[in-house]
């Protein structure tokens, strides 16, 4: 009937690779390393340093209390890797670069200065 050593994928074994995760959601059921893909790159969550592809390491994501598994852990639509604020919904981005508001205020100010002195020297 059957021989013992067929096939790759057999049927009287429902964890073909050992590795605890049954055949059935085993998406890796010959690798016993791996037994998913969260991303769906072809590359095991295990070997796959990024397992969201929001091109953050999963690493940096760890540390930065992100998920790992989700491309924009706060869902506010601002991925991961371009969110400022990638923990909270509400802010995704600096208001503005403060250095730029100084300069530009300061420039405010001289010009309306010059613009009144000069009004006061045709009087
Ligand atoms: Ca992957
Ligand atoms: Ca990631
Ligand atoms: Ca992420
Ligand atoms: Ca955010």
């Amino acid at each position: 009937m059957l021989s013992r050593t067929s096939s790759r994928h057999n049927n009287i074994d429902i964890d073909d690779d050992n590795d605890g995760v049954n055949d059935e959601i085993d998406e890796f059921p010959n690798n016993s390393t791996e037994s998913s893909d969260s991303d769906g790159d072809g590359i095991g969550d295990n070997a796959d340093l990024d397992d969201d592809n929001d091109s953050v390491p999963d690493l940096e994501e760890l540390e930065a209390g992100t998920d790992p598994y989700n491309q924009d852990t706060d869902g506010d639509g601002y991925g991961d890797s371009v969110d400022l604020y990638p923990l909270d919904p509400e802010q995704w981005e600096e208001d503005k670069l403060p250095g730029f508001s100084t300069i530009s205020s300061i420039l405010a100010i001289s010009i309306a200065f010059i613009a009144i002195s000069r009004r006061e020297n045709k009087f």
